[in-house]
């Protein structure tokens, strides 16, 4: 799903998101399928390692073929930042695929970094000295610890779509994403307000300074190829 500079339209990365559609039982929504995979540690792991390994894969494929190409933004299972072979094998997969580090953002919950922040932010560190960047995911709905957020090497804030779908409805919900912006400025963090389905909502976004959006009216979740082709429109004259 492309990811869009809010002052431009321009796509700037895009978000892998993971999609089971199954001979047998056809489409299995990622609602069903990933709870139960992130149950257990082994399928937790599969799905983790396939899913950086067909981003990795596809980076590659755009690297070799555009001048430039969106970063790709991948949702990582909370429990894997405590496992200590984690950084390990993301790096050994950008080094397989010969992708820069720097066109990954791994993204992770806030629910993901409250089990033990220290251990969070150790296997965080390392990745992130090697150029990898983490975005911290649905802010707002978990426990939005302003602690957490400036104990954790984060690049990006993303702000969760209960906000942006009110943003235009509800003074509220509009008050409390101006609140969350000026923490990401505060905090040096950029921003990606997710869930932007109207054209008012996107306009009321550029207005109140949100970097950048994701949403229905960007663009939805779509095949790889897709992109490509969105891809070659996107590339600088020579
Ligand atoms: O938790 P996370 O933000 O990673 O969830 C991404 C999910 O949100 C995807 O499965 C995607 O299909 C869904 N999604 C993406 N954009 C929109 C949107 O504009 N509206 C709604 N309702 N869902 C969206
Ligand atoms: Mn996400």
């Amino acid at each position: 799903q492309p990811i869009v500079e809010c002052s431009t339209g321009r796509m700037i990365g895009v978000e892998a998101l993971a999609r089971w559609n199954d001979a047998q039982w056809g489409a299995i929504s990622p609602a069903e399928f990933v709870p139960i995979a992130e149950a257990d540690a082994d399928l937790c792991r599969m799905l983790t390692r396939c899913t950086l390994n067909s981003a990795c894969k596809q980076l590659a494929q755009w690297r070799g073929e555009f001048d430039f190409f969106p970063y790709m933004a991948v949702n990582i299972a909370g429990a894997e930042l405590y496992r200590d072979d984690f950084a390990d094998m993301v790096a050994g997969l950008v080094a397989e695929h010969q992708v820069p580090a720097t066109s990954l953002v791994l993204e992770i919950t806030e629910q993901s970094v409250i089990t033990d922040v220290e251990t969070a932010a150790k296997t965080m560190n390392a990745l992130r000295s090697q150029g990898f960047r983490f975005a911290i995911d649905d802010f707002g709905t978990g426990y939005s610890s302003l602690r957490y957020l400036q104990q954790l090497p984060l690049d990006i804030l993303k702000i969760d779509r209960s906000f942006t779908q009110l943003i235009t409805q509800d003074a509220t919900s509009h008050e409390l994403t101006v609140g969350i912006l000026q923490i990401a400025r505060t905090l040096n963090l950029a921003v990606v307000a997710e869930g932007v389905e109207t054209a008012e909502q996107y306009a009321v976004l550029q207005q109140l300074g949100a970097g950048h959006i994701q949403g229905f009216l960007l663009g939805r979740p779509q095949p790889a190829d897709a992109i490509s082709e969105q891809l070659k429109a996107l590339q600088p004259p020579r």
